[in-house]
């Protein structure tokens, strides 16, 4: 993934710079897609990697796709272009919705970039090598696949920079049978953000994701213009499903009862009911601090039937936690878990296993928790590790449940600002150097390296002194 990363990166180089040439240049110098070695290419390459074509409003697809004489319509580039090309959509309202059936290749893929407010009905991608950046998409139709604001059938491609809204299916959809195919592998969902979609801003489906530092919020369970909505629709923030995905630095939040269309929400930041297992959750911000009845109230993940969950380094708050049903080895380190007493009485633990064995629950603050930190069934005990986590009621009751093996019990973690929200320790923190040293979490909510000074801390927040400590600017609320 890192590898793939740096990769695009250069891609993304390449097209910057792209930009900047001509298309008779373009042309001039189009690299040969045979089967050659394309490594002979590379100086040419860096100059034009491909084709720039422009569309606008005022185009016509008659014309030939440049500057200066642009196509009208997105179709249009996207039933012409070939790997390596990139086009440009100038600033307007398209009232598209686009067919994407034309892969690129793994060093030229075929970019979409919208120059500006371009607002469009969003993109079926049934591709391979495609990148979509910067498009306004709303107005979807009532259709089970170009419902979702962007509905993506392929592998390498990255979404990024999309603003998605109210739209009647989601915001986002990779759905693909089985739900771990490898047909819908290693694309990157990265700074999308997503508001009012019908059940979730992002379904993911398929292998190796990286979805990353998206915004998800106002989710609802039926849009008015979904004409026979399933019984079964949520709001939720991602479903996930499949396998070796890492989802880091989303921010879930604002998703309410009470909104159009949310009659019984059922509203978690993370859902799933398999399969899925060997994913990765780290540095997510959720914020589901609400209750519509005791029984129906706001989580942090819902999870059936998944495996092989690390969840680290995220602040949740939740009404509950992680709520687990017949799932197998959850790792759930040095999370902040931080609910609110008015959530009294309390359901199910802030942790809930139910027929879920191997679970490992370490360093992690539960603060303000009503119920049991963990509640386990019998089939959950088999392989549970639980300690070393921070246990406070800030009204200075005793927390329900009862301590665990090293536990901080009954101490306040003394946050920084914890009614403003920001949970980073403060320096006399009674959490610093208290956690347990664990080999899957290097690092905190805010990417500091762990340990800083002798030993790991307790919380999603490592104390580093002066290095640290500063509110994390990642997620700052949308204006919409
Ligand atoms: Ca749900
Ligand atoms: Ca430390």
């Amino acid at each position: 993934m890192h590898t793939r990363d740096v990769e695009l990166g250069l891609l993304s180089v390449l097209v910057a710079l792209s930009l900047a040439a001509s298309t008779q240049l373009g042309q001039a110098v189009r690299p040969q897609k045979s089967a050659e070695g394309h490594a002979a290419y590379l100086p040419i390459m860096r100059r034009a990697p491909g084709e720039i074509y422009y569309v606008a409003t005022t185009g016509n697809n008659s014309n030939p796709g440049t500057k200066s004489q642009p196509w009208r319509t997105i179709q249009k580039a996207a039933d012409t272009m070939e790997a390596w090309d990139t086009c440009i959509v100038v600033a307007g309202d398209y009232y598209e919705r686009v067919r994407v059936t034309r892969s690129g290749t793994s060093d030229g893929p075929i970019s979409y970039v919208a120059q500006g407010a371009v607002t469009m009905r969003g993109f079926t991608v049934l591709a391979d090598y495609i990148k979509l950046t910067g498009f306004d998409i709303t107005d979807t139709p009532d259709d089970n696949v170009d419902g979702f604001g962007i509905f993506l059938r392929g592998s390498y491609c990255t979404i990024e920079a999309n603003y998605i809204h109210y739209c009647t299916r989601g915001g986002m959809s990779m759905y693909v049978e089985p739900h771990d195919s490898a047909a819908v592998s290693n694309c990157i969902i990265r700074n999308n953000r997503l508001y009012k979609n019908a059940m979730a801003g992002i379904q993911v489906f398929g292998r190796n994701h990286l979805v990353e530092g998206n915004e998800v919020w106002g989710t609802i369970q039926y849009h008015p213009n979904w004409a026979n909505p399933p019984s079964w629709a949520d709001a939720d923030g991602i479903t996930f499903f499949g396998t070796g995905h890492t989802f880091r630095k989303n921010y879930i939040h604002d998703i309410k009862y009470g909104d159009e269309g949310n009659v019984n929400p059922h509203i978690d930041c993370f859902q799933s009911w398999g399969p899925a297992y060997g994913i990765i959750f780290e540095q997510n911000l959720c914020l589901n601090i609400q209750e519509q009845t005791p029984s129906e109230a706001g989580q942090g993940f819902m999870l059936e039937g998944v495996s092989d969950l690390i969840i680290r380094n995220n602040v949740i708050r939740s009404f509950r936690d992680v709520q687990a049903f017949g799932s197998d080895g959850l790792t759930i380190v040095n999370n902040t878990f931080a609910g609110n007493l008015w959530l009294d009485p309390p359901q199910q633990g802030s942790i809930g296993l139910n027929s879920s064995p191997h679970a490992t629950v370490l360093n992690n603050i539960f603060y303000d928790r009503p119920s049991s930190y963990v509640s386990a069934d019998s089939a959950s005990l088999q392989g549970l590790a639980v300690g070393y986590n921070c246990v406070y009621r800030s009204d200075g009751r005793r927390p329900a449940g009862s301590p665990q093996p090293n536990d901080l019990w009954r101490v306040n973690p003394l946050f920084v600002n914890a009614a403003g929200g920001d949970f980073h320790l403060g320096a006399n923190s009674p959490c610093i150097d208290r956690g347990t040293t664990l080999a899957l979490v290097v690092n905190d909510m805010d990417g500091v390296s762990r340990p800083w000074g002798p030993k790991y801390d307790i919380g999603a927040y490592e104390y580093a002194g002066t290095a640290g400590g500063a509110p994390n600017s990642l997620y700052s609320s949308s204006t919409r």
